[in-house]
């Protein structure tokens, strides 16, 4: 017996003991899904520089081949998320790229409309003041509709780069116009089993203000369209200190929450590694989610969320970086699930702030490592997945064979 499998052992009786299904437990483990950023495995880089890495991801059919391969080793990413600029053929087509992605074992997740690759987007895409850049960006996005369908995929992901740099620069109000207009225009022209998710940021690149700011208007944007917009929350698009698994708690018991875009970050939007800067974060989104996924009431929209990552690799190898991320990802799912919820609500309930902490935190505390080693076994995986990709060889094949060749897209 391996030392893992007798830490699970031990681990498995002791939460048994406590009344937990560790088999239930171990099949959510194994049903998660988490969608693989085809971007995040090209060269990607800061504004200074951009490192290139020795076998980075050329073009789009790399990219696929670096996500099957990443989904090979850790079971729970059979989903790419695509970027309509990025992951397209050279003649403009999508249908070979969703063809190819399928025979890698792959289907195509949320594809994202390109509102911000383009002289055109200087002073924005649906907020732009200049008419026909307006129109442009809303052809493009109906067009998108039909790309969402050749791909096979049911949903769209909007992220917009439009903002303003200084105050008088444009009309605040008239922007928030044209901004409703752009989205409604896409969500009409969405089939009625597409679901559109709707994602903020507070800056950059515009510094003075940004027209999807933050949840509340995105929240805005989505109550005005219909059930099928829902906010996105990427992990790296808040001020200091927002309280994320707060925000989120209430969207999802508003039914509003669709999707999140996980990284980390320290200061601003820095799209590193999922739960590297704040796992204690990562892990208390999770706890509001499988709280929210065991109360009818909000069961259904919490199931519904579709899970990214949206990184940018610039300093580790990026297939290590985003297969490290899936792993602390799971981490921090596997320690929600364990939290001790009858004991947690009583102790609320009776306003016993100490207890109610501690049983929050006794869960975080847990190593679920062995946890996790066993659901990846039961899949037929090797039980480390970062091991198990150095054992492969694969980032000496890619090297080789890709050597000499520029690098794929910038993302992040
Ligand atoms: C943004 C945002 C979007 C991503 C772009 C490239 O900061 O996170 O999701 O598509 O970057
Ligand atoms: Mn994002
Ligand atoms: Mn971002």
């Amino acid at each position: 017996m391996e030392r893992w499998e007798r830490q699970y052992e031990a681990l498995a009786d002791d939460l048994a003991s406590r009344g937990l299904d560790v088999t239930a437990i171990i099949s959510k483990i194994m049903s998660q899904v988490i969608e693989l950023p085809s971007w995040a495995v090209g060269n990607s880089g800061t504004r200074y520089n951009v490192f290139r890495e020795m076998g980075a991801a050329r073009h789009i059919w790399d990219k696929v081949d670096d996500c099957a391969e990443i989904q090979r080793v850790v079971g729970v990413c059979p989903v790419m998320a695509s970027h309509v600029s990025w992951d397209v053929t050279d003649d403009g087509r999508y249908g070979p790229v969703r063809a190819y992605a399928e025979e890698k074992g792959l289907r195509i997740g949320t594809v994202h409309p390109n509102t911000f690759m383009g002289q055109q987007f200087r002073l924005g895409s649906i907020c732009s003041p200049e008419e026909h850049v307006r129109q442009a960006t809303i052809d493009h996005l109906v067009d998108c509709v039909r790309i969402t369908r050749e791909m096979g995929s049911k949903v769209i992901g909007m992220w917009l780069a439009d903002g303003t740099n200084y105050p008088g620069q444009d009309h605040l109000r008239k922007r928030k116009h044209r901004l409703f207009e752009g989205f409604q225009a896409l969500y009409d022209a969405m089939d009625a089993d597409m679901t559109l998710l709707v994602e903020y940021k507070f800056f950059e690149p515009g510094f003075y203000t940004t027209d999807l700011m933050d949840w509340g208007m995105s929240h805005m944007v989505c109550t005005r369209l219909g059930d099928r917009a829902k906010v996105l929350v990427d992990l790296g698009h808040h001020a200091q200190g927002v309280n994320i698994e707060h925000l989120l708690a209430i969207l999802i018991d508003e039914g509003e929450l669709g999707g999140f875009h996980f990284n980390n970050r320290k200061y601003g939007d820095d799209d590193l590694m999922a739960g590297t800067i704040n796992p204690l974060e990562l892990f208390l989104i999770f706890d509001q989610i499988v709280d929210a996924t065991e109360d009818p009431l909000t069961e259904k929209t919490a199931k519904d969320i579709v899970y990214m990552l949206d990184q940018s690799h610039n300093v580790e190898p990026s297939i290590e970086g985003i297969i490290q991320s899936v792993m602390y990802t799971q981490t921090a799912y596997a320690k929600a699930l364990l939290v001790d919820r009858a004991k947690l609500y009583e102790a609320q309930d009776a306003g016993d702030v100490i207890l109610a902490n501690r049983t929050v935190m006794e869960a975080y505390d847990i190593d679920v490592q062995p946890l996790l080693k066993k659901a990846r076994v039961d899949m037929g995986l090797e039980p480390d997945p970062i091991l198990a990709y150095r054992a492969s060889g694969y980032a000496d094949k890619i090297a080789a064979e890709r050597a000499g060749e520029g690098a794929g897209a910038l993302g992040g």
